[in-house]
């Protein structure tokens, strides 16, 4: 990790402190993991916490693409329920940056219950098929929520493009003794960020990592015991 961090990523660090959207204690994880944190992207459900994470995604986004003038995409999708209001507020900020670029940009999200009246289906918004679609979720760690989002974009005829998330806690994949249930026995395997980035040939964005939560605690004079927890696990990932 480097010790610079953006004065914009410190003051959504700040923000997502304050709104207790980053907390400490000890949580079970998705994964079966227990955590020393925990980021809650439900919470950020207030005027100025979704306008800052969305501007977040759409500056991540934006300047990826500034950077790769051949990549674009046509759909953000957001999958249910935390990445419904994360796509549409996302794909708003993007036509407010530069509606030249982005004004056509779509979103659509699933439905977790398939409806089977009116319009019916599992989809809204625009449709995936034949559509280049990028992901936008909240938080990766084992990267199966992910992993599931993408098979409903190819159940769709959607081709993935990108993935964008808030907060990659720079974990590992599950390794076999936790998909069987027994817990990490802690054998060697790479990380998920690099895995999803490797086996799906796509970039993966993340607008905060585990790392940059770090330096932007200390910033801000706030390295309580909780990061200390922290810290020891982000070095045991060699980052
Ligand atoms: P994986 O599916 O293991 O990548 O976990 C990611 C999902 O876990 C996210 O989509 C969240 O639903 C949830 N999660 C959080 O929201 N915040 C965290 O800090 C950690 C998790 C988690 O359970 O790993």
């Amino acid at each position: 990790a480097t010790d610079s961090l953006p004065s914009w990523k410190s003051s959504l660090i700040e923000l997502a402190l304050h709104s207790n959207i980053l907390t400490f204690g000890s949580y079970k994880l998705k994964s079966n993991r227990i955590s020393p944190y925990f980021v809650n992207c439900g919470l950020f459900c207030r005027a100025k916490l979704i306008r800052a994470i969305s501007e977040a995604y759409a500056r991540e986004l934006n300047s990826y693409s500034q950077e790769h003038k051949e990549w674009s995409f046509d759909v953000l999708f957001g999958p249910a329920y935390k990445g419904i209001p994360l796509c549409a507020t996302t794909a708003e900020k993007l036509a407010s940056l530069d509606e030249q670029r982005w004004g056509e940009v779509a979103y659509s999200f699933n439905r977790k219950e398939v409806k089977d009246h009116g319009e019916g289906g599992l989809m809204v918004g625009e449709s995936l098929k034949g559509k280049k679609v990028v992901i936008i979720d909240d938080v990766m760690t084992a990267g199966t929520a992910i992993r599931e989002a993408i098979s409903i974009i190819d159940s769709q005829g959607g081709k993935l493009v990108g993935i964008i998330v808030a907060v990659d806690r720079q974990e590992k994949l599950p390794s076999q003794s936790e998909k069987d249930g027994k817990g990490d026995d802690g054998t060697a395997r790479g990380s998920t960020i690099g895995e999803v980035r490797r086996e799906y040939g796509v970039p993966v964005m993340a607008v905060l990592t585990l790392g940059d939560l770090i330096v932007g605690m200390k910033k801000m004079g706030r390295e309580e015991e909780s990061m200390s927890e922290v810290a020891p696990r982000l070095r045991k990932l060699g980052s």
